[in-house]
């Protein structure tokens, strides 16, 4: 059970006014808060035990590496992963998935494909486009249908041993929708193609096993996880960690230099060149207890509560749209009210105090699914409440009123 009143307690930021009316944050799809927890956690980092990690033999040294690699391996608990060097430290899912696109230019030849789907976040779609036009890859793409579901038959079709990799999302940012990565993985996996899985709106409501799922790669970002900015985890398979050439040269990533050759550093630090995040790569270690303190299940359950009920207070008003109306959703609403353009809803909601994003939300093919600008999108967490959603409602209500 969510204890809802000692959560919020944890949330410093939730308890103040902005624009003059009580803080709404609904914005959790584009970064979380962070509990006291993480914030002291910062705190004490910088006042006790700041020092560089993995080279001093001093005792602040030996501190630092202690906490960071005591994180690494909290992560690879967490995550299930049989070993935590392959628990890769990097700046968050954008830099992770970048890393793997970058390396699989190693690794691809002309008339080899790329696979992502409809529904990814162009973090997720950019990188592998990068990496087509460096070998001559085809992009290929899943196509999704109108409730924002992935078309799996559709996928099974352009399936082939050409396909070398898949890259889908285990969770849609702009329209909620929660993939069956498993069955995707195990598809892919018969025709010989690595997966990756973007996590990045996944790991803020569920616990990914890799192990159970079977993925190459699971990529995810410590601040939509009520960590600090700057810090995420790549999960890779170690088979495949051990092909893929390192992203980005430097100290600690090396085994020895010479002017002749270089040799690389075993994982996970051949893939974490120069010095790290090392208060956020603790910190990250610090909110990932905190979240499962709280407990998964308890948000599962929770979020859902939320998800039905503001789901129903919005179908409530007319001319309003829900996109992504998957059956197996988290806790996001994308919506539309018919004749007004989602910025300015968003506009006058925040003059009421809520915090939602509007636009394409980085997300633009789903836009042009729908042939839409974009859309106002909610998105909870475990720290809201059914009384804030009546508050959105009405703010949402007044804009309506305001802009017909
Ligand atoms: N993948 C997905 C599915 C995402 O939602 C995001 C960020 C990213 C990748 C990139 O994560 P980053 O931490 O490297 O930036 N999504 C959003 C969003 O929905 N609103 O703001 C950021």
């Amino acid at each position: 059970m969510i204890d809802i009143q000692k959560i919020r307690a944890d949330f410093p930021i939730l308890n103040q006014q902005v624009n003059g009316k009580p803080l709404v944050y609904f914005d959790n799809g584009a970064t979380a808060q962070k509990p006291l927890v993480v914030i002291d956690a910062i705190e004490k980092y910088y006042k006790e035990i700041n020092a560089n990690i993995h080279r001093g033999v001093h005792t602040l040294s030996q501190l630092a590496t202690d906490a960071y690699e005591v994180s690494r391996n909290a992560i690879q608990k967490h995550v299930n992963a049989k070993h935590n060097h392959e628990i890769i430290f990097t700046a968050g899912t954008t830099f992770g998935i970048n890393l793997v696109a970058n390396g699989f230019a190693a690794l691809l030849k002309e008339g080899d494909e790329v696979m992502v789907s409809h529904l990814e976040h162009h973090s997720n779609i950019v990188p592998w486009q990068l990496l087509c036009e460096r070998t001559g890859a085809k992009l290929v793409v899943i196509p999704m249908n109108d409730k924002g579901e992935l078309n799996l038959e559709e996928f099974e079709k352009l399936l082939s041993d050409n396909v070398k990799v898949v890259a889908v999302n285990h969770i849609s940012n702009a329209l909620g929708t929660v993939n069956p990565i498993k069955e995707i993985i195990k598809k892919a996996h018969k025709v010989g193609a690595a997966v990756l899985i973007d996590g990045a709106q996944a790991a803020p409501h569920l616990k990914p096993d890799v192990q159970d799922l079977d993925c190459d790669f699971y990529a995810f970002s410590g601040h939509k996880v009520c960590g600090p900015t700057g810090i995420g985890v790549l999960y890779g398979k170690e088979e495949w960690l051990r092909k893929l050439p390192p992203y980005q040269g430097g100290g600690e990533m090396i085994a020895e230099v010479t002017f002749e050759k270089t040799t690389y550093a075993d994982l996970p630090h051949k893939f974490e060149a120069g010095t790290p995040n090392i208060a956020g790569g603790i910190v990250l270690g610090t909110a990932i207890d905190y979240l499962n303190e709280v407990g998964f299940d308890n948000i599962a359950v929770y979020e859902q509560e939320l998800l039905d009920y503001a789901t129903e207070k919005l179908l409530q008003i007319e001319g309003l749209r829900i996109y992504g109306t998957s059956e197996h959703k988290a806790s996001v609403i994308s919506f539309n009210i018919e004749g007004i353009h989602p910025y300015d809803i968003g506009t006058i909601v925040d003059k009421l105090g809520v915090a939602v994003r509007t636009g394409h939300h980085c997300a633009q093919p789903i836009m042009q699914y729908f042939n839409i600008p974009g859309t106002i999108r909610a998105s909870f967490a475990f720290y809201n409440t059914k009384e804030e959603i009546d508050i959105f409602v009405e703010a949402v209500k007044k804009a309506k009123t305001m802009l017909s």
